[in-house]
């Protein structure tokens, strides 16, 4: 660590500078100018393969300097966390490797393309803190305001017993079946499609909320669309065909439908697909108990429903909350009330929560044991499905 203004400073490494590595590099560029840290970050370096588009991604997301090798980038002394912002089946390389050099690690989500992979991983960040080296996983959502204080509301027993969890990832940018087969359509770089992208995110968060994790699943995966256009350069999810690319075989699901068990009791429900015409990111979650719900939905972020089922009924019934009170999670570091936030601030909040435990010299949420436990949900989702829809244990040993 270093110092800056009289703080103590954190130098971040970024590896991979496309969609996720802008919302990470915004959010690690704003984090000092909405919250007081207790360390700050300093934009040390960046890595990516290829040197003209690196330095081009360097000079507007302002990092201070660029590798294109990203073994060198975890050697710098001048780098004291590394940002893993790359397709999943480079996480466990990347991440064992700077967890092995004594380097704090956040990794985008999923952890991983399979379980041995997030095993792996998940023991190496056990060992690591033991050393006191931190690592957390981007499952990004827990920070939405809304869902941190639908989180509150639950753990203070406002919705009493749980009984359903009815969840929801719904995009649609793979409708049209002349798409081209980028990296997030090939099982080798992504591990699976909507499943391991979006149904990562619900899995993660109806276990962060109801605070205990799935039992077991019973899944239907479906690849509509079995063959796309080649890209022309395999990059993230703008790739454009040329029209007359030659095809190859879409090697992950277009969509994912499964059902699953709390310990506590409740029953759920998980819809996550990439081929919802209309649908440009709606996540949605609804959690009913006996004493109350809530409901959310991520394309009116700044709201979170709530039902108090205590209340006289001539008058209870879902009302909305406007998540953007001083007092409510994260919302100290911001604008006046009714001001708003967006998508961009949950990176944000990851970051500013991530130096607070680095600080505090504990393990931050959600951990890559966490990381781990949904990839096991994941794994068991593809082994229902690929099973008639059998009823799927999933297993829950430490890493
Ligand atoms: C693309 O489907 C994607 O960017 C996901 O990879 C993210 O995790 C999600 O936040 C938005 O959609």
């Amino acid at each position: 660590m270093d110092s800056q203004h009289g703080s103590p400073t954190i130098g971040v490494g970024m590896v991979g500078y496309a969609f996720m590595g802008r919302a990470h590099s915004h959010a690690w560029r704003t984090v000092a100018c909405a919250f007081d840290l207790p360390i700050r970050p300093v934009m040390a370096a960046l890595a990516g393969r290829e040197r003209a588009a690196l330095d081009e991604a360097a000079r507007r997301q302002l990092w201070a300097a660029t590798d294109t090798d990203w073994r060198a980038l975890i050697a710098r002394p001048d780098v004291h966390l590394v940002d893993i912002c790359t397709p999943g089946s480079t996480h466990a390389e990347i991440a064992i490797a700077a967890l092995e050099a004594g380097k704090h690690v956040l990794c985008e989500k999923p952890l991983a393309n399979t379980v041995e992979e997030a095993e792996a991983m998940a023991a190496a960040a056990a060992a690591a803190s033991r050393r006191g080296v931190r690592s957390m996983v981007g499952f990004s959502y827990r920070r939405t305001p809304a869902l941190a204080l639908a989180r509150r509301l639950i753990a203070e027993g406002r919705l009493g017993n749980l009984r359903h969890v009815r969840a929801q990832y719904l995009q649609d940018w793979i409708v049209d079946p002349e798409y081209p087969l980028v990296w997030r359509l090939q099982r080798e770089h992504a591990g699976s499609g909507a499943l391991g992208d979006l149904g990562a995110h619900i899995v993660d968060l109806a276990q962060y909320l109801v605070g205990e994790p799935l039992t077991g699943v019973s899944a239907l995966t479906e690849t509509f669309v079995r063959e796309r256009p080649l890209p022309a350069a395999s990059s993230g999810l703008a790739a454009v065909a040329d029209g007359t690319a030659p095809r190859g075989p879409v090697t992950v699901d277009d969509a994912a439908l499964f059902t699953g068990r709390f310990p506590g009791g409740a029953i759920a429900s998980f819809e996550a697909t990439r081929v919802a015409a209309g649908r440009k990111n709606a996540l949605r979650i609804e959690i009913n108990g006996d004493r109350g719900s809530i409901a959310f939905d991520l394309e009116r972020l700044n709201e979170l429903d709530f039902h108090d089922h205590t209340e006289a009924s001539a008058t209870a019934g879902f009302r909305r909350i406007l998540v953007t009170e001083p007092d409510h999670p994260y919302l100290e570091g911001w604008w006046p009330p009714g001001h708003g936030l967006g998508y961009d601030h949950t990176f944000v909040h990851q970051v500013r929560d991530l130096m607070h435990a680095i600080d505090e010299g504990r393990d931050p949420e959600p951990s890559f044991a966490d990381g781990l436990q949904v990839q096991r949900v994941l794994a068991a989702v593809e082994h229902s499905a690929a099973n008639g829809s059998a009823w799927t244990p999933v297993t829950h040993e430490e890493p």
